[in-house]
């Protein structure tokens, strides 16, 4: 199987800054994918007694070595918001950092042989404390740490359905051509990451009413986000981001890198 992109698939992700594979892992691949990130939270939940804690504008940080676990701000039951990275912490989430599903689309990308990882992490998104992700490039984190955040591509690989009522992803059509574009200025520690409202169009935004084990792979320059999850229903998501071969990743300074499938 083929999974490299076509030419017109690159045209429309240079175009759009985006580009959407839907079920590409199926029920039997999600199944255990949805175990390994249900034993990797609870070994980040375990471990934070081992880490140091740190709160920004109300929000709860550990740092356990280089993996940094982010808490809902108003769970009552220390519910995890994000783990990142997260592929160290299960040998599934391992494996699929060089799943072909995954890298010959990435190889695409970066046109060429062989790539690396930049990072990667888990959102999980719980059924009604799950909060949401205000507008923002991911360059503007990124740019102190690599040189060459143009060439940074995610992957958003959806572990559960996902639509309007559980706070699906969003991004903004063609918003990734201008490089990282201005922070908000509302005072707060982190305001400065999530994107000025004035620098981008809302009304080109897309909402991915996507089935669990579709892909959204997205530039590091594409303004994106989601809504809080009020529903019943869980919606967690994977990210990984790749890099050309040859550099280091983002949080723990280890290289890994993946030859390119069929090459
Ligand atoms: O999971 C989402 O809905 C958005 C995540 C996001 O924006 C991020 O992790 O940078």
């Amino acid at each position: 199987m083929r999974y490299q992109l076509s030419s017109q698939e690159l045209t429309s992700y240079a175009q759009d800054g985006f580009l959407v594979r839907k079920s590409v892992f199926d029920k039997q691949e999600l199944a255990l994918l949805r175990k390994a990130v249900e034993r990797a939270a609870m070994q980040a939940h375990q471990l934070r007694k081992t880490g140091r804690i740190y709160i920004l504008d109300g929000k709860t940080f550990v740092d356990i070595g280089h993996t940094t676990v982010q808490y809902e701000p108003e769970s009552s039951v220390d519910a995890i918001k994000v783990i990142e990275p997260v592929h160290e912490l299960d040998p599934a989430l391992g494996a699929l950092v060089d799943n072909p599903k995954i890298t010959a689309p990435m190889c695409s990308l970066l046109g060429s042989k062989s790539i690396s990882l930049w990072t990667d992490k888990l959102n999980l998104k719980r059924p009604r404390d799950g909060s949401g992700f205000g507008w923002h490039q991911d360059s503007p984190y990124w740019v102190h740490d690599s040189k060459h955040v143009d060439e940074l591509h995610n992957v958003y690989i959806a572990l559960d359905d996902a639509g309007e009522e559980n706070g699906c992803f969003r991004i903004i059509r063609g918003s990734h051509t201008r490089g990282c574009l201005p922070g908000t200025d509302d005072g707060t520690m982190l305001g400065g990451f999530y994107t000025d409202p004035r620098c981008f169009d809302r009304s080109r935004e897309v909402t991915f009413d996507l089935p669990a084990g579709s892909l959204v792979f997205f530039h590091a320059h594409t303004v994106h986000g989601s809504q809080a999850n009020h529903s019943d229903m869980p919606r967690r998501a994977l990210i990984m981001t790749y890099q050309p071969a040859g550099f280091p990743m983002l949080k723990s300074g280890n290289l890994h890198t993946t030859t390119c499938p069929g090459t």
